[in-house]
């Protein structure tokens, strides 16, 4: 098993408010939200950032911002909200495996 936190939630070793999942991503609500609404939107393959990936990888990372509205709809916030990826440590990653925040306030 990796030592990767966000591998052992995809394999379910450690627990997550799972909002989406299928064969090639889950999205789970962040332990420390910064909004009414956050969630990480990550791959289930190990890609450890941004700058870890290549043109190979154009298709997953469409998926994943095609379905962040999808996601944020249905977590209430068809009313609009805010996307995140932190990459490196200079760019405030904190944990290792890639992923995109998506907040938001959901609208009456
Ligand atoms: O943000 C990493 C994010 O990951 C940060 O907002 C907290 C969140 N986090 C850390 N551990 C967990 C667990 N166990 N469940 C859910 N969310 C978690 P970064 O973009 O790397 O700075």
């Amino acid at each position: 098993m990796s030592d990767c936190l966000f591998c052992k939630i995809v394999a379910g070793t450690i627990p997550a408010k799972v909002v989406y999942e299928d064969d090639d991503v889950i999205a789970f609500n962040d332990i420390r939200p910064a909004a009414p609404v956050h969630f990480l939107l990550i791959p289930k393959r190990h890609i450890e950032s941004l700058l870890t990936t290549s043109m190979e990888d154009q298709a997953l990372l469409g998926k994943m911002l095609a379905l962040a509205p999808v996601i944020a709809r249905e977590q209430g916030l068809g009313a609009g909200f805010k996307t995140a990826i932190n990459t490196g440590l200079a760019g405030g990653q904190e944990v290792f495996h890639l992923h995109l925040h998506v907040l938001g306030t959901p609208q009456e």
